[in-house]
């Protein structure tokens, strides 16, 4: 396993605007890839991960909504698909590992029922509520190419950017 470099909206852009590729298989080398993932995720922190997040356009998603001082719970989508999305909403103040230091409420739907291949390659079904609900339709808006960002007025979003190119040059 291996920690890898989380891309940023400061240098990375044109890469986290990506619309990323299905998978064929779930197999060993797919099973390295999101292990890799989830080491990283853990070392931000963050409870979410996109593979375009570490360059790779693949349609895989990890997560852990574990609390401190609960077990692990590790957590595997692979080509994930929304089936259902309810018509109310649930306002949550976001952030990104790829856009650092940056929070702001973004209103999406409560609850999605969703489809997806987990670490083992078979097919679940299951409903999202609350912070699963918004942290799965966050990453896989970075299946789209889609941040959190570009829900918020054109100025939030640029001055959003700016602060991270700051803060990404002066970590240099
Ligand atoms: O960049 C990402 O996609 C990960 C992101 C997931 C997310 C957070 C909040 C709402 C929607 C999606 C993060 O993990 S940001 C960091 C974070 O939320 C966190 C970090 C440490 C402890 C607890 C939370
Ligand atoms: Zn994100």
């Amino acid at each position: 396993m291996a920690i890898r470099e989380i891309l940023t909206v400061a240098d990375h852009a044109a890469i986290l605007k990506q619309v990323s590729e299905p998978v064929a298989r779930v197999d060993d080398d797919l099973r390295a890839l999101m292990d890799d993932m989830l080491e990283t995720m853990y070392d931000a922190p963050g409870i979410g991960l996109a593979a375009i997040q570490v360059g790779v356009a693949k349609r895989v998603i990890v997560m852990d909504l574990a609390r401190e001082g609960e077990d692990k719970q590790p957590r595997y989508f692979v080509n994930p698909e929304i089936l259902w999305r309810s018509e109310d909403t649930l306002p949550y103040e976001e952030g990104c590992l790829s856009i650092p230091e940056i929070y702001d409420e973004v209103d999406r739907p409560a609850r999605v029922r969703v489809r997806y291949l987990n670490y083992q390659g078979e097919q679940v079904e299951e409903e999202a509520e609350g912070l699963f609900a918004v942290c799965i339709q966050h990453e896989m808006d970075h299946l789209e190419g889609v941040l959190f960002i570009d829900y918020l007025s054109r100025l939030k979003r640029d001055r959003a950017v700016q602060k991270v190119k700051k803060l990404v040059r002066s970590a240099a």
